[in-house]
């Protein structure tokens, strides 16, 4: 085998990715668990984006319950000290079971704690708070940056928090229920200007349509994918675990792309355009480029998806 993965993560290093996102969460980091949650309360407020609550549904829910209702009937003390024990990724019952949580269940915990703090149902961060110099400058870096971007910002602060599961010795990872694939009549086909490839195009079509069994069987065996901003998940199984927990309901707009020879009758092809979350559906795009490196069997061995740094990246499709 000719390629791999490592080298081709490298396919069209011309492609600018949000490099603030990583750097704005860095500093987030650095920051005391107090001044975190403040922090994220405030841009939340201030970003004045509505989270789309279908996203939520009634079913996914039920998983994170008990944990709710549990610090719903916590003194005000005792929710303020089990929010910042998530925080700061603390050995606490809490934080261990929301550490095996997919990422909506994560973010669907803390959608309705931000409702409960509002209805003064769960200790509010306090009034009159007061964040740390440090903390004004990240919450001011966040307002600078762009939607997409935003909310990227937000989403990782929240998976990375609770307990870390590589110190757990074997977890349950608990999720919602897998959406049925979309009907034959309401699905949706892309047009990509540039590119003809059937395996790319099915690949849009089939990820918009929650088709993930027929996704899946575009990439080889060893096959791999790379998130935005994380590691590439490697093998199909995995990768199909992925798409059932991450990326149900996605809308992803390819808008144009460039084909290249590589070696040994492999195939690069970068794609750029756009994609909404069912969070925020269409109040936020977001820019994207699609890198692929396709088998002489026109098999994905290869796809990172990139943030890119600017709406201008999308028309850099040179090599
Ligand atoms: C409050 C204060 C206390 C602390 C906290 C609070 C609550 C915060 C809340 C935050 C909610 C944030 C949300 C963010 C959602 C972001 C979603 C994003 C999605 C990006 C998806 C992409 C998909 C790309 C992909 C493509 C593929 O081709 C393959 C798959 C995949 C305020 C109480 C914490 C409630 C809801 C950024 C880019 C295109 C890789 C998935
Ligand atoms: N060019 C971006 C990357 O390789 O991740
Ligand atoms: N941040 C996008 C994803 O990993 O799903
Ligand atoms: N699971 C899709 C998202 O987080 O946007």
């Amino acid at each position: 085998m000719p390629y791999s993965i490592d080298a081709a993560r490298n396919i069209f290093p011309n492609t600018l990715v949000a490099d603030a996102v990583p750097a704005t969460i860095a500093r987030y980091n650095q920051l005391s668990a107090e001044d975190q949650l403040a922090l994220i309360w405030f841009a939340y407020l201030e970003m004045g984006k509505t989270i789309t609550v279908s996203a939520l549904g009634a079913t996914s829910m039920q998983f994170a319950e008990i944990t709710l209702n549990q610090i719903k009937q916590m003194t005000p003390m005792e929710q303020s000290r089990a929010m910042c024990d998530l925080a700061s990724r603390a050995d606490t019952e809490i934080s261990r079971i929301y550490a095996t949580w997919t990422p909506n269940l994560k973010l669907g915990f803390w959608y309705q704690l931000g409702e409960w703090m509002e209805q003064g149902l769960v200790a509010p961060i306090p009034p009159g708070y007061k964040l740390s110099a440090n903390a004004n400058a990240v919450l001011k870096a966040i307002k600078n940056l762009e939607g997409g971007q935003q909310i990227t910002v937000l989403r990782n602060c929240v998976i990375d928090m609770g307990y870390d599961t590589n110190k757990l010795d074997s977890f349950t990872r608990v999720s919602e229920p897998t959406v049925a694939p979309k009907a034959p009549e309401e699905r949706t086909q892309v047009s990509i200007e540039g590119i003809t490839n059937e395996t790319v195009i099915n690949y849009m079509n089939n990820l918009n349509a929650n088709d993930f069994d027929a996704l899946i069987e575009l990439f080889t065996p060893d096959g791999a994918l790379q998130p935005p901003f994380r590691r590439p998940i490697a093998g199909k199984e995995a990768v199909l675990t992925f798409f059932r927990e991450e990326c149900q309901n996605l809308k992803l707009t390819p808008e144009c792309g460039i084909l290249e020879p590589a070696e040994d009758g492999y195939t690069q092809i970068k794609v750029t355009g756009k994609c909404q979350t069912p969070w925020f559906g269409g109040d936020v795009g977001m820019n994207i480029a699609w890198r692929f490196l396709l088998s002489p069997e026109n098999k994905i061995f290869f796809v990172a998806i990139d943030l890119l740094a600017s709406p201008k990246e999308l028309l850099n499709l040179v090599r």
